[in-house]
């Protein structure tokens, strides 16, 4: 086995510039928003764990299920010789696409994406392990800088899981999408992984659930600032909300005031006021329709090889060429 290199574009001084930025602007705005990315410390990152073990969150145990049942398919048809994978984190569903793609085609190279070089490294080291005769080189980056560090040669699969696109509002992944198919090379491929529009009983629950982990995930984010920003949130102040916006087709997770009160966050120099019931957006997942996700692939440059859905069509799978 050769030991996984680890390529780092981003450093912690670069991650908390980053958080400095989109803090100021999200506090300052009204409403008032954070990026959902900084959910994913440690502490995060654990908790989001444990949300995919949940009754309630059915995406993550749907999208395996559906892979496992389909990555045969999407091995043969891709031949990829280099799998990227975008926010790779634990990298759970990585060994199925790794072990298809190598038994039915040519993988050489596997590229992990993460934000997080905890995660990143371990899930390299573990892959590195399992599957000796492959390369692996853990990029940690945010995609944009990743898309720009690609490695060329070899026939390419970037795979996006998960159902990540989803927190990306329209004119983001319009220009996300449109960044990935630029890096690529005529007949290199994108596998997406997408939660598609169902019932509002079945998916709110999803982002609420009976156990309270959702809504401790949400409040997570307020620890980050704290702990980060040196800000003075009380978290236990900030009631979870999780709502469908059905014009839009997505959840909205937001944290409301349960008084009125002024929060100051050090490093920022900044004094922030919330009125009770005032609510801070966290997060948005977009869900969506097999004919939306053709859509916006077409306008981005690609075309939609094949599509896979479970049989209760919650989540979908789509392999798109450049
Ligand atoms: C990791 C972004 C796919 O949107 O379903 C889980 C994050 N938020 N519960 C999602 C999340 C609330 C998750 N993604």
């Amino acid at each position: 086995m050769t030991a996984p290199t680890l390529e780092v574009h981003l450093s912690d001084e670069d991650l908390t510039t980053a958080l400095r930025a989109d803090a100021r602007r999200g506090l300052t705005a009204d409403p008032k928003w954070l990026p959902p990315k900084w959910f994913y410390d440690a502490r995060g990152s654990e908790l989001f764990e444990r949300i995919t073990e949940l009754p309630e969150y059915y995406p993550t145990r749907t999208e395996r299920a559906l892979l496992e049942r389909v990555v045969g398919d999407i091995a043969r048809i891709a031949q990829a010789e280099v799998l990227v994978e975008l926010g790779a984190g634990s990298a759970h569903k990585t060994r199925l696409l790794l072990s298809a793609l190598t038994a039915e085609g040519p993988l050489k190279t596997y590229v992990p994406q993460d934000v997080s070089s905890a995660a990143l490294r371990a899930a390299a080291e573990q892959v590195a392990a399992e599957f000796p005769a492959l390369g692996v080189h853990g990029v940690v980056s945010d995609f944009t800088d990743t898309l720009r560090n690609l490695p060329r040669g070899g026939r390419r699969m970037i795979a996006f899981l998960g159902g990540t696109i989803g927190n990306l509002v329209p004119g983001e992944r319009a220009e996300f999408l449109a960044g990935i198919r630029e890096v690529l090379e005529p007949g290199e491929q994108l596998l997406l992984g997408a939660g598609l529009v169902i019932d509002p009983d079945v998916l709110v629950p999803a982002y609420d659930d009976a156990a309270g982990v959702t809504a401790e995930f949400n409040r997570n984010v307020l620890h980050v600032l704290n702990h980060r920003l040196r800000a003075d949130f009380d978290p236990d102040k900030f009631a979870h909300v999780a709502l469908w916006d059905a014009e839009r087709e997505w959840i909205e997770m937001r944290l409301a005031a349960t008084e009125d009160m002024t929060v100051t966050v050090a490093d920022l120099d900044l004094t922030v006021h919330f009125a009770r019931g005032e609510q801070l957006r966290t997060e948005i997942s977009a869900k969506f329709r097999v004919d939306g996700l053709d859509a916006e692939l077409t306008a981005a440059g690609f075309r939609t090889e094949r599509v896979w859905t479970d049989d209760d069509d919650r989540f979908a799978l789509v392999l798109a060429a450049r």
